[in-house]
């Protein structure tokens, strides 16, 4: 999955594709490198950012949505809100991944079932502005997983197949630098729920953190480790900036566990 943010504000590539044009073209080019889908969001959720309203989101992703669609690109929407969530679907994109699992809006898991698309849950506790104070666990790994199948109920209650879900743990979301790195090392116990799991981890902080406070940018080659490692342990997908590295880091994963190339 490659990320296009149509944000000004996001922590890695804030502000890049704010013009159309832009978006679209970096869009196509991940899509021609190999990417399964684009990931279109237009809110920044970095810790501490602040939320624009349903209308600027919408203004932001939904012509790039129909651009890339038009170009034969597949899409999901990255957003919490289900308006933006339908006026996505509308527009063309064909899976929803909602970084709040369902919490943000009640209503997401609805347009989702009406939709009959995949539906990635992230765990998710709280809105940027609140989430590091939310990063208490007992463990990590048992808590997110059971705060997962809270939201998988949810959604399974409002009408969402079990076979449209994707679970993810939400590296760097109410999360601390270990809490990431212990939800990874133990990726096999999400896993082993069923679902398909996807990994976000491109660029974040605690790979920064990882290798001496190294700014976003340098953090690429980190990425790349971590997609072949979650690969390896059995995740459906990973949510990158980089499509290149990933994809030779998930062939690598892939060949290694099959034993032949
Ligand atoms: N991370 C970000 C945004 N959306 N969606 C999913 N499913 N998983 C993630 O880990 C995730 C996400 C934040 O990263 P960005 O600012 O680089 O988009």
């Amino acid at each position: 999955m490659g990320v296009l943010n149509v944000t000004p504000d996001s922590f890695s590539d804030g502000g890049r594709y704010l013009d159309r044009r832009d978006a679209v073209a970096h869009g196509v080019e991940l899509h021609r490198r190999g990417a399964d889908m684009i990931d279109v969001g237009g809110e920044s959720t970095r810790p501490g950012a602040r939320r624009v309203d349903a209308d600027e989101e919408i203004a932001r992703v939904v012509p790039v949505i129909r651009a890339l669609v038009a170009e034969g690109v597949p899409v999901s929407v990255d957003t919490m809100r289900a308006a933006v969530a339908a006026a996505a679907l509308d527009a063309g994109a064909t899976i929803v991944n909602d970084v709040s699992g369902g919490l943000a809006d009640h209503e997401m898991a609805k347009v989702v079932a009406a939709a009959g698309v995949p539906y990635v849950l992230m765990h998710w506790r709280g809105h940027s502005t609140e989430m590091d104070a939310l990063a208490c666990y007992d463990d990590v790994v048992v808590d997110v997983r059971s705060e997962l199948l809270q939201r998988v109920e949810a959604a399974l209650a409002a009408g969402v197949e079990e076979s449209s879900i994707v679970l993810d743990p939400g590296l760097g979301f109410a999360k601390l630098g270990d809490h990431n790195w212990q939800l990874l090392q133990r990726l096999d116990e999400l896993v082993e729920l069923g679902f398909p799991v996807l990994v976000g981890a491109s660029r974040k902080r605690f790979l920064g953190t990882l290798l001496g406070d190294r700014p976003p940018d340098g953090r690429e080659d980190a990425t790349a480790a971590v997609s072949a490692l979650a690969a390896f342990n059995g995740a459906w997908g990973v949510r990158v900036h980089d499509v290149d590295r990933s994809l030779d880091a998930v062939a690598v994963a892939g060949a290694w566990r099959r034993g032949h190339g």
